[in-house]
């Protein structure tokens, strides 16, 4: 399989998960996180990470090597708010200077500590700083960056942020995470108005294939239910201009929505250069019948908790798909990359896409082979989606290294490099090799 000339093969990373240097900027919402006890695994934070902020000149080096074109990164904005801007300015260079795009990314969910401790992204002034933040960024790179990323996974940030709290802040009121979502959207709409006209300016969504395990009426409202949360929620305002009414009705319990202001729909209604869509996994669910066990561990991959990340919809139920799985307990199914990459292609006619993430966690082996054959396949839905008229312009694959992974603290690797966490060393896998030979040549060939 051959992919077009002009495809750009990246990695990407984000900045909390790999950069370390935590005392020299101010606190982000995941520090807090990372010291409250039983919140991430074994207590791990992210002070030292990957040391990236000291080894940056050696990934840059090393990402020349495996011949990527492109490097996805996010910019840490409480490391800016403490004037460290400049490591920034000077990554773009070298980047550059080793023939690499830069794609920076302004938030991934590190939420500078002072704004959570205002109320966070429930509230409305959160969307107006991340703006003004958004446009000191532009004044500072966009003379040398065209690839801008507004928000990673804004899902995230709301509901496993603010609904279900497996993630930081970690607050559980369902309320407050569709505010949040909001307002992570509102901050969006903003951003791109910092941003120059003439860049490219996109946002990476995680939108959810959701699969109903039957026809049955209840099965497919549950899909339609889970559809509006995991995806219209934000490709309603961003793609459409507007909310879509089934999630208002849906959540009516919980909120009227009255923190959407006249005229913020179409604020967030910019112009995208891109689309970008992170995709791991896909999502199977049910209507909850008189036999479901509302005590059964939640299976939607997103942590065990009794809050749901869910608001409104408690009668649904997750399954797990059968097959194989990845070490996040993800099942491998790159069918769903396709479908929606198509979804997008017929709902947004000419949107440009890039494949801001996807990647694996298995063991730390640096003989990797499940890793290549889940890239494999992957790739090999994006090429079928190519063929099939989606306008994908890239892969970030994520991720360049094994890093922080939230709540798993490192326990879990995603890297194509694997990194000792003792001594900084960084050692490419197989799969390192394997990706370096496509972005080479742009030939998919059988991994192994
Ligand atoms: O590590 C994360 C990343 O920060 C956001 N997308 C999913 C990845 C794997 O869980």
């Amino acid at each position: 399989m051959t992919f077009p000339g002009d495809f750009l093969w990246g990695a990407a990373t984000a900045a909390f998960q790999i950069e370390g240097g935590a005392q020299a900027r101010d606190a982000s919402i995941w520090d807090t996180f990372c010291r409250t006890p039983g919140k991430v695994h074994a207590g791990d934070t992210g002070d030292v990470a990957a040391d990236h902020l000291r080894l940056w000149r050696e990934d840059v080096r090393l990402m020349a090597e495996l011949g990527l074109k492109a490097y996805r990164f996010s910019i840490s904005w409480p490391r800016v708010l403490s004037g460290g801007l400049g490591f920034y300015d000077r990554l773009v260079d070298e980047l550059l200077a080793h023939g690499i795009e830069p794609c920076p990314t302004l938030y991934h969910w590190d939420l500078p500590q002072e704004l959570e401790d205002r109320g966070g992204w429930p509230e409305r002034e959160t969307a107006h700083a991340f703006a003004r933040y958004a446009a000191q960024v532009s004044d500072a790179l966009a003379d040398r960056v065209s690839w801008w990323t507004t928000l990673n996974e804004p899902w995230c940030s709301a509901f496993l942020g603010y609904a279900s709290g497996v993630h930081a802040p970690g607050r559980t009121s369902p309320a407050d995470s569709l505010r949040a979502a909001h307002h992570l959207n509102l901050a969006h709409g903003l951003a791109v108005g910092a941003l120059p006209s003439s860049a490219r300016v996109g946002i990476a969504l995680n939108p959810s294939a959701v699969r109903a395990l039957t026809d049955s009426p209840a099965d497919l409202d549950a899909r339609r239910r889970i559809d509006a949360l995991a995806n219209r929620v934000f490709t309603g305002p961003l793609l459409h201009g507007s909310y879509p009414e089934d999630l208002l009705t849906d959540t009516a319990a919980l909120s009227d929505w009255s923190f959407v202001r006249p005229g913020d729909e179409a604020l967030i209604h910019q112009p995208l250069g891109f689309l970008g869509v992170n995709y791991y996994t896909p999502a199977l669910v049910s209507a909850a019948t008189a036999a479901t066990d509302p005590a059964a561990p939640r299976s939607d991959g997103h942590g065990s908790t009794s809050h749901s990340p869910w608001p409104g919809a408690d009668s649904v139920v997750f399954h797990q798909p059968p097959g194989e799985r990845t070490d996040m307990g993800w099942s491998i199914d790159s069918s769903g990359l396709h479908d929606l990459l198509m979804r997008f292609t017929r709902e947004a006619p000419g949107l440009p896409l890039l494949v801001t993430e996807n990647g694996a966690a298995f063991a730390p082996d640096l003989h990797d082979p499940p890793r290549i054959a889940y890239l494999e396949a992957h790739l090999s839905a994006i090429h079928r989606a190519l063929r099939d008229g989606a306008p994908v312009g890239g892969y970030f694959l994520w991720s360049l290294l094994d890093n922080f992974e939230w709540s798993y603290g490192y326990s879990k690797r995603f890297g194509i490099v694997h990194v000792d966490y003792g001594t900084q060393v960084r050692t490419p896998r197989s799969s390192a090799r394997w990706y370096a030979h496509l972005a080479r040549t742009g030939l998919l060939r059988s991994g192994g």
